[in-house]
């Protein structure tokens, strides 16, 4: 059945398909063949035509009621999991980790946290996956480790270990290294003195989160031995965590002139990261049917292609960092900007964004993750009259565009910023520790809070909301992060019940994507640019056409359709329909939209 539906498909894409009866085995070939209106030409991988649904294992369901969600309680929830439609997981960091940095201090890379449970539990979650047609995805934190690492532990011993050079020292008879900024010390200073040897060690993140020596050959093979200890598991492959990063100059000179001001972006262009990806690439992923995915912080459009370009052969695709930036303002972005974000702002980079693989490469779309607020707090409005729509809107966005969605848990039951007003409701390490910085300082403290309120990572991490029993089904015990009081009428069962939930439409958007090639292939054209209300493209193959016009404000509005498109067919809408909105005035078609509308018609 399977077969003959794939086979369908791909007659109606006018490709050959070599369709093998796993969602591994999409044909290589390119999906614009025999299709000269493309301007692209694809080839078709498993990993683009992907839905990817982001779990972070502390947050999603606990299992042995510790107030701490576990591998267990994933595999609990793995029919819900496969109801989405989803067709990947990535699973945020579950190995061993002191969790000074929510499991991105990593201390042993082959163990699980006892937190989450043991090898075993991981083995059964990777075949319940695996049984129902879904691919795991890990976490690869391999820029830095946790300074409980037993590499670490030994390299701070003395400076003859043979562990020393597994990780950048700065001897201190030399004075003090060139400044390093950190993105978590509560002095922001990513040098971090030590006793024993006398000497600086390097951290980007937390002290606790050593940056690895990539310039040393003994680390890199300690990565692809890690590496390939997980593809003989059968895990389907990594997100590479702050992957730019891992290049140093390890002369550690005086940042040049041209990134004064713009650390990220320095520690983004060292020296040899495409040697040592093109290295990664050729020793392990090349032997196994895997996707990878970066964290492309620092990168810009210029840097694209070098990372995912199919003959660079180093990453699949990377998540690019400047639409994330949108509505955060202040001192390192660490508060809300007043008025939030313009929606020809989003337009452009996302737009640009797909400018960029238009050709060549290949793309990623999300609009959150565990770094970040809640998508529907953030880019729609979590308002109780418009959280429903918006957040049918934002998923109507993220799986219409040519790029792989990535999807983060609980936004598709509408879940929402928690908004903390007391520091002692905090556990994210980024908040806390810029919170004593400024206390140091004599900042101020309030104005600080109430920018963490919209932006804090916390937001996003607080439990997943299963039903309205006690702490939202997620677990027996107190919480280790606060549930979102909401959870009454938020939750998945509620939202299970109601057709109309938000829950519901993310799911028919899912199916929607998987029917119409066109959505993940078709080629991007942005209509009506300066349109700061309605955001509308096209995307287009010689085999179909369609049309997305979203209504990104909580006013109605009319939209004239250009002449050249006379819209079809409405293949999904967020609100019922009881009758057609498009009104023929003058000769013109007008669209009429409610607020947050969001539709996508057919058109010849
Ligand atoms: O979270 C951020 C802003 O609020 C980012 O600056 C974040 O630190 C950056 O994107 C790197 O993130 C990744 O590495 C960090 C870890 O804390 C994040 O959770 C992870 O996604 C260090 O490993």
């Amino acid at each position: 059945m399977k077969r003959i539906y794939f086979l369908f498909l791909s007659l109606l894409l006018g490709t050959s398909c070599n369709w093998k009866g796993s969602n591994s085995s999409v044909n290589s070939e390119s999906i614009s063949k025999n299709d000269s209106s493309d301007s692209s030409s694809f080839s078709r991988k498993w990993w683009k035509e992907a839905v990817v649904y982001q779990i972070y294992p502390r947050s999603f369901k606990d299992a042995d009621n510790n107030g701490i969600g576990d591998i267990k309680g994933i595999i609990s929830k793995l029919d819900y999991i496969k109801s989405l439609g989803i067709n990947v997981i990535w699973l945020n960091p579950v190995y061993s980790s002191p969790n000074v940095d929510g499991g991105y201090d990593i201390s042993d890379y082959q163990n699980i946290n006892p937190d989450f449970g043991n090898m075993q539990d991981f083995d059964a979650l990777l075949k319940g996956l695996h049984e129902r047609g879904i691919k795991l995805v890990m976490d690869l934190v391999v820029n830095h480790s946790s300074d409980q690492h037993s590499w670490f532990k030994e390299s701070r011993k003395s400076r003859n270990n043979p562990y020393r050079d597994y990780y950048h020292w700065w001897p201190a008879e030399k004075g003090k290294p060139n400044k390093r900024w950190s993105f978590f010390d509560v002095n922001q200073d990513a040098w971090m003195y030590d006793k024993a040897t006398n000497s600086y060690y390097l951290h980007y993140f937390a002290r606790a989160q050593p940056d690895l020596k990539w310039e040393n050959p003994k680390v890199r093979e300690e990565v692809y031995n890690l590496m390939n200890f997980w593809f003989k598991k059968g895990v389907d492959g990594f997100r590479m965590d702050v992957i730019p990063f891992i290049s140093k100059d390890t002369t550690y000179p005086v940042l040049p002139e041209m990134y004064k001001g713009n650390f990220v972006d320095y520690y983004a262009h060292g020296p040899k990261v495409h040697d040592y990806l093109k290295e990664m690439n050729q020793k392990v992923m090349s032997h196994y049917d895997v996707m990878t995915v970066g964290e492309g912080i620092g990168l810009k459009i210029g840097d694209a292609q070098d990372y995912v370009a199919d003959d660079r052969k180093e990453l699949n695709m990377f998540f690019q960092f400047e639409s994330i930036g949108l509505g955060k303002g202040g001192r390192d972005g660490k508060y809300a900007a007043p008025g939030g974000y313009k929606l020809t702002d989003f337009k452009r980079i996302f737009s640009k964004w797909d400018s960029v693989f238009e050709k060549r490469g290949w793309g990623t779309v999300y609009l959150g993750n565990h770094d970040q607020s809640r998508m529907v707090s953030r880019f729609g409005n979590d308002k109780p009259e418009f959280k429903n729509p918006s957040s049918k809107l934002l998923f109507t966005f993220l799986l219409s565009m040519r790029a792989t969605p990535y999807v983060y848990f609980g936004d598709e039951i509408g879940m929402s910023n928690i908004r903390f007003t007391d520091i002692k409701d905090y556990r994210d390490l980024e908040t806390l520790n810029y919170y004593e910085k400024l206390k140091k300082e004599g900042g101020d403290l309030k104005e600080f809070l109430k920018g963490q309120a919209e932006v804090s990572r916390d937001n996003g991490r607080t439990p997943m909301q299963w039903d309205n029993s006690l702490n939202a089904g997620f677990s027996h015990a107190q919480p280790w992060l606060k549930v979102n009081p909401n959870y009454s009428q938020v939750n998945v069962a509620q939202a299970e019940k109601d057709s109309s939930s938000i829950l519901n439409y993310f799911k028919k958007m899912v199916q929607l994507r998987k029917d119409h090639l066109n959505l993940v292939y078709g080629k991007y054209s942005l209509l009506d640019t300066a349109n700061n209300s309605i955001y509308a493209y096209t995307r287009t193959s010689s085999k179909e056409k369609n049309l997305i016009v979203m209504n990104f404000t909580d006013k109605p509005m009319v939209w004239n359709i250009p002449g050249n498109i006379v819209p079809g067919d409405l293949l999904i809408g967020n609100y019922p329909t009881t009758q057609n909105s498009i009104k023929n005035i003058n000769g013109s078609n007008i669209l009429v939209l409610k607020p947050y509308e969001a539709k996508i018609y057919s058109f010849k």
